[in-house]
């Protein structure tokens, strides 16, 4: 099934509170009924969340947290199942190309520590996440380019492919007829994978790959590497990841943003509400012709996820249960 099909009716609601182990340590206190609620609570972590339907990727990160790994590990072996996924249109391998023919990727993660890793504008290495994951982690810098992120990419031993599928050059060669350079994303050509974690011990990460807008000019860089734009965690609070036009995220800075409005006490439904309304309220602002999408959760493992327009949702495997949930949406008319 596409992961933009979404599930009918499906529940837009859905969380807990989750707060396992000061609630645990009074357990042997309290009423019955109490104890009850502290068993949901308890039950409602460690949880994911991710962009669109990606129950295959939420599936294998939520396998990696029963086993007692971090967020961080969850979020990337997450993400890896998609940018593997050859019939994943804009992620990883598959992924649609630039104008010139070259897929290109984006991708960016961050920790429970504030530490975060980017690579953009990555040729030929499909896991682009996990090299993200290196930069943050072995290297004194946040974000590699181009042939400087691919030579690193090489020399830890990621493999060099060529990430053009035939179904995507096809799709390519289609396109070039009419060349359309109008960097329209609707709601039909976007996949990008976002995904946040909680882990059992209550830590955020979260993770944002993608090879960005089909046919974008050689060298375009998007929102998702870019921390605070597609992608923002604070432990203290929450984390946010963003899908949809790129350069709408940036101007805004959403992903921090939606985090931010956390802070200030908004729900991440509220959050993401607001996120969204920043966008569409600009003078001017075009938003019938581009799609825009966040989803976020909060210390507390509530979540929230909104978007522009219809066809938007949020995957979240939380408490046994994996599922899409199709999001609610600005555009109405
Ligand atoms: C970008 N935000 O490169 C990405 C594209 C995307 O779903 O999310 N597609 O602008």
């Amino acid at each position: 099934m596409k992961r933009r099909n979404f599930i009918k009716n499906a529940s837009l609601t859905g969380v807990g509170l989750a707060v396992g182990n000061t609630l645990a340590s009074c357990v042997e206190n309290t009423s019955e009924e109490k104890k009850s609620v502290i068993a949901t609570n308890k039950a409602s972590l460690p949880l994911v969340i991710a962009t669109w339907h990606v129950i295959d990727a939420t599936a294998k990160a939520m396998e990696v947290l029963q086993a007692g790994g971090t967020a961080l590990d969850a979020v990337e072996q997450g993400c890896k199942v998609e940018e593997a996924n050859e019939k994943g249109q804009s992620v990883g391998k598959g992924g649609l190309p630039d104008r010139d023919g070259n897929v290109t990727l984006d991708a960016c993660v961050m920790d429970n520590h504030g530490n975060c890793g980017a690579v953009v504008y990555l040729k030929n290495i499909k896991h682009a996440v996990s090299v993200a994951r290196k930069v943050m982690e072995d290297t004194p810098h946040v974000m590699l380019a181009g042939d400087g992120a691919q030579k690193f990419a090489l020399e830890q031993g990621f493999e060099a492919e060529d990430l053009l599928t035939e179904a995507s050059k096809e799709a390519w060669e289609k396109w070039k007829v009419e060349a359309k350079y109008k960097p329209i994303i609707n709601i039909e050509n976007h996949d990008t994978i976002g995904m946040l974690a909680i882990d059992k011990n209550g830590d955020i990460s979260g993770a944002c790959t993608t090879s960005g807008l089909a046919y974008k000019m050689a060298g375009r860089v998007g929102d998702s590497p870019i921390i605070g734009s597609g992608l923002f965690v604070d432990n203290e609070i929450g984390a946010c990841v963003a899908t949809g036009l790129g350069e709408e995220v940036v101007k805004t800075v959403g992903s921090f943003l939606v985090v931010e409005l956390m802070r200030q006490g908004k729900s991440p439904q509220e959050a993401c509400e607001e996120a969204i309304s920043r966008i569409v309220n600009k003078p001017n602002s075009n938003y019938k012709d581009f799609q825009v999408g966040y989803i976020a959760v909060n210390k507390q493992g509530e979540t929230g996820h909104y978007s522009i327009h219809q066809y938007f949702s949020m995957t979240k495997f939380q408490d046994g249960i994996n599922e899409q949930i199709q999001s609610d949406y600005f555009n109405k008319e």
